[in-house]
């Protein structure tokens, strides 16, 4: 017998509850304007122990509370069942992860359902159930066919016991939150989503969200990172080629004494293929920890200072500078950026204060151990003398642009969504590599694209990669051959919508947008 949940058996049982149970329950509640949202998620991990029956007790309190004073409350349960947790304890128990979560579903519904929780049970949800997941692979397909979902290489977090990539919030200190293995770096081709497309939208709708507290929105806004700056050109000396940096501190630009690039940079890579010493530090720099330990190589080229004729300042490749962010190349000034002074204290590099605070005359002010990151008014610093660090901003950014030589700049920390991982009991990403070389989307009759079936679940078994059979396809429109993408998405892709599919559990579309908007406006 196939280890294999029998969706027949679970579709019949969930039809009895599909009959789309409203969100106003009675006639009288129709009537009703206020609306309150309480809305669970738990994974599945076995049966229900006291921290479920906390939480959940808690919520139900602050349910029936609202109810009586004449809310119309929303209070569902659903279950954030796929994910490697769920695979590596089928493994243990030698069991299918499909059966076992279900098996858990089962015993932490019945324990539920005895707390006699106001729960309700017609919008249950399971994100491994294709009624469920159909959705996001029709999602993913939108978002590919419009460019927001593409592939590349990355650098990722690859954890060599669960064998799979994590995201930076599932390392912690450099191992894996699950398997407390050493993270590796490694290159990988994954899917991404363009969320950095929206990274203006997002910050600015942060305003509209009233009822979130400020400490929310502050870490919401510092992820989104904008920062307000400009990108220099420096000429190397003695080459027709040029470094350009991104700064936020334009205005620090006198004091700027030496320059550094990201390992990954190109002018780094370049260089690296004909120095050995640079490979080797560059080598070495994947071990670094950057927040504890700077290190730097000097590749013996000069930059011209921009400003002042004849200044040259060294070139480095350095291992705090991140690929992945600005250009992968600044500029560093010593005097008003603590890793630039750390930096330069252990090379032995000039630091030339060029803002000065007030009430300190110049010739007392000095810089020891501290960078000064404040406001001021600029010295050492010629035609920006005098003036305060806003203003000088403005000023040199124009210079820059009078001269050609660079442009203002906005930059958002937010990356693009790596959305790929590479084990068994996630959604297929539904994407076909046809033998000519294209990649396409999957064909909405072809929906939802389901993991197969397998008799005896084992290591092998972990990776869709590895289950002949499954991957192989062909295309239909052309007859070609083709094997299907064998990445599964990480789990928070279900968990990024089950909300809004709560409002109409059992709709055919993935959610309704009407009821949606009534329950956000409220
Ligand atoms: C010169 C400078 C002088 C800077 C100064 C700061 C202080 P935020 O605010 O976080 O956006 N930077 C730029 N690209 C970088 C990279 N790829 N890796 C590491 N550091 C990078 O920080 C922007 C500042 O971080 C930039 O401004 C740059 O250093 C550095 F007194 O330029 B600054």
């Amino acid at each position: 017998m196939s280890s294999r949940y029998n969706h027949k058996v679970v579709e019949k049982k969930w039809q009895n509850v599909w009959s789309d149970n409203k969100i106003f329950q009675t006639k009288k509640d129709k009537d009703k304007k206020k609306y309150y949202v309480l809305e669970m998620f738990p994974y599945p991990s076995g049966k229900i122990h006291m921290g479920h029956v906390r939480n959940y007790t808690l919520g139900d309190v602050v349910a029936r509370f609202k109810r009586m004073r004449g809310f119309n409350v929303l209070h569902p349960m659903g279950w954030d069942a796929f994910g490697l947790p769920a695979e590596n304890a089928a493994l243990n128990e030698k069991k299918h992860p499909e059966s076992w979560t279900y098996q858990n579903i089962k015993t932490m519904k019945s324990q539920l359902l005895q707390m006699g929780l106001s729960l309700d049970w017609d919008r249950e949800i399971a994100t491994c159930h294709p009624e469920y997941y159909k959705h996001e692979q029709k999602f993913f397909i939108d978002m590919f066919n419009s460019g927001l979902a593409y592939k590349k290489e990355a650098e990722v977090n690859w954890d060599p016991v669960d064998k799979t990539v994590l995201a930076n919030e599932q390392v912690i200190d450099g191992k894996g939150w699950r398997s407390g293995a050493l993270i590796e770096k490694k290159k990988l081709s994954q899917w991404f989503l363009k969320i950095s497309k929206y990274s203006e939208e997002l910050l600015s709708d942060l305003k509209k969200l009233n009822n979130w507290p400020n400490k929310v929105k502050i870490m919401q806004s510092n992820w989104i990172g904008k920062s307000l700056g400009a990108e220099i050109d420096f000429k190397i000396s003695n080459k027709d080629l040029d470094i350009t940096v991104f700064t936020t501190r334009p205005d620090t630009i006198f004091g700027a004494t030496f320059l550094a690039l990201s390992v990954d940079h190109k002018l780094s890579i370049e260089i690296s293929k004909e120095n050995n010493s640079l490979k080797k530090f560059i080598d070495g720099c994947k071990n670094l920890n950057p927040e504890k330990t700077k290190k730097g190589f000097d590749t013996g080229l000069l930059a011209n200072h921009p400003f002042i004729n004849e200044k040259k300042i060294p070139i480095f490749v350095a291992n705090f500078v991140l690929k992945e962010y600005g250009l992968g190349a600044i500029f560093g000034c010593p005097a008003h950026d603590q890793r630039d002074l750390d930096f330069a204290r252990e090379y032995g590099l000039d630091v030339i204060p060029v803002v000065k605070p007030p009430n300190i005359s110049e010739d007392v002010f000095k810089i020891e151990k501290k960078a000064f990151i404040n406001d001021g008014k600029m010295i050492n610093s010629y035609f920006l003398n005098g003036l305060e660090v806003d203003v000088a901003k403005e000023k040199i950014i124009k210079e820059i642009e009078n001269k050609k030589i660079g442009q203002r700049k906005t930059n958002y920390k937010l990356r693009d969504w790596g959305i790929s991982r590479q084990r068994f009991w996630g959604c297929p990403i539904p994407i076909i590599y046809r033998e000519d070389g294209e990649v396409l989307a999957v064909e909405d009759s072809a929906l939802p694209v389901k993991l197969p079936e397998i008799e005896k679940f084992n290591e092998s078994s972990t990776a869709l990669e590895n289950i002949s059979g499954w991957k192989e396809t062909v295309c239909p429109n052309t007859g070609m051959k083709a094997y299907r993408e064998t990445d599964t998405f990480d789990t928070f892709f279900e968990s990024s919508w089950y909300y809004f599919r709560y409002c109409n559990a059992r709709l055919n579309e993935p959610f309704d947008k009407k009821r949606y908007r009534l329950l956000a406006s409220s």
